[in-house]
């Protein structure tokens, strides 16, 4: 899953693409580059970001939502958290939703999924972008994400949505410490036995930079890495924002867990 951000302050890509055809030209690159999915975003939700508004975000997003739409195949994915904006997307062609707050921030969202049965991404976030990485505390990391995600899924269930279309998402970086990223992405198998397809966002998050005593810009052997272990751990998709380097490193990791190229 490719990372189109349109936003002027996202940590990694943030204000690369003011103009709309530039993310179109973007998003095309990678598809040819190996993306099987883009995800567009029209609001950083990297930690301590304000939200914008559903108007804002809707500017952002739609002229580059529209375009790519008729340049490429692949699924589109809409990142937003908000009810209005995934309508508006769906209804111009995009195929599924990444809610970061998995139905938390608005109730409407499942109404919305449930009604045009669209795959969507439940992500689980302690708190708030802009206050979650103030404290984040947790008894047991593993099991409270893992029981969050049980339970939001259950909830997409109950409203009709297939199974294999509820994606869940540890949410990585999203009120967590460093030792939270790591014991989460250790056991990923404990996430990947509820069932559902497992994605995983690591790429160039701020973990890698305190491994590594790396700048976002300096972070891509790091999301590498953590991209292989992820596939290792039973991962599906990984959200991503190096496609061409992160689809062959991922390849060792599926020929290692899968025993072959599936390519
Ligand atoms: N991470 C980010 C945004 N959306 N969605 C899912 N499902 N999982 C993630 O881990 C995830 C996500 C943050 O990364 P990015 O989009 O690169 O940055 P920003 O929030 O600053 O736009």
């Amino acid at each position: 899953m490719g990372i189109l951000n349109i936003t002027p302050d996202s940590f990694y890509d943030g204000g690369r693409r003011e103009d709309p055809c530039q993310a179109i030209a973007d998003g095309v690159a990678m598809v040819e580059a190996g993306a099987e999915i883009l995800d567009i975003g029209g609001e950083s939700t990297r930690p301590g970001a304000r939200s914008v508004a559903a108007e804002e975000e809707l500017a952002r997003v739609m002229p580059v939502l529209r375009g790519l739409r008729r340049e490429v195949r692949v699924p589109i994915s809409i990142d937003t958290y908000k009810s209005k904006v995934a309508q508006a997307a769906l209804d111009a062609g995009a195929d599924m939703v990444n809610d970061i707050s998995a139905f938390r921030f608005d109730a409407e969202m499942m109404t919305v999924v449930a009604r045009e049965k669209v795959p969507v991404v439940l992500m689980h976030m302690q708190g708030a972008p802009r206050t979650m990485q103030a404290e984040p505390r947790y008894v047991d990391v593993v099991g409270e994400v893992r029981a969050f995600l049980a339970a939001q899924a259950g909830v997409a269930m109950e409203r009709g949505v297939a199974a294999e279309a509820v994606i869940i998402d540890p949410g990585i970086g999203f009120g967590k410490t460093l030792d939270h990223n790591l014991e989460l992405l250790r056991n990923l198998p404990v996430l990947a036995a509820l069932g559902h397809p497992l994605l995983v966002g690591a790429s160039r998050k701020a973990f890698i930079g305190r491994i590594l005593n790396a700048e976002p810009g300096d972070r891509l052997e790091g999301s590498l890495a953590a991209a292989v272990a992820a596939v290792l751990g039973g991962a599906n998709i990984l959200r991503v924002h190096d496609i061409r380097e992160t689809v062959r490193a991922a390849r060792i990791g599926d020929a290692l867990r899968y025993g072959r190229d599936p390519s």
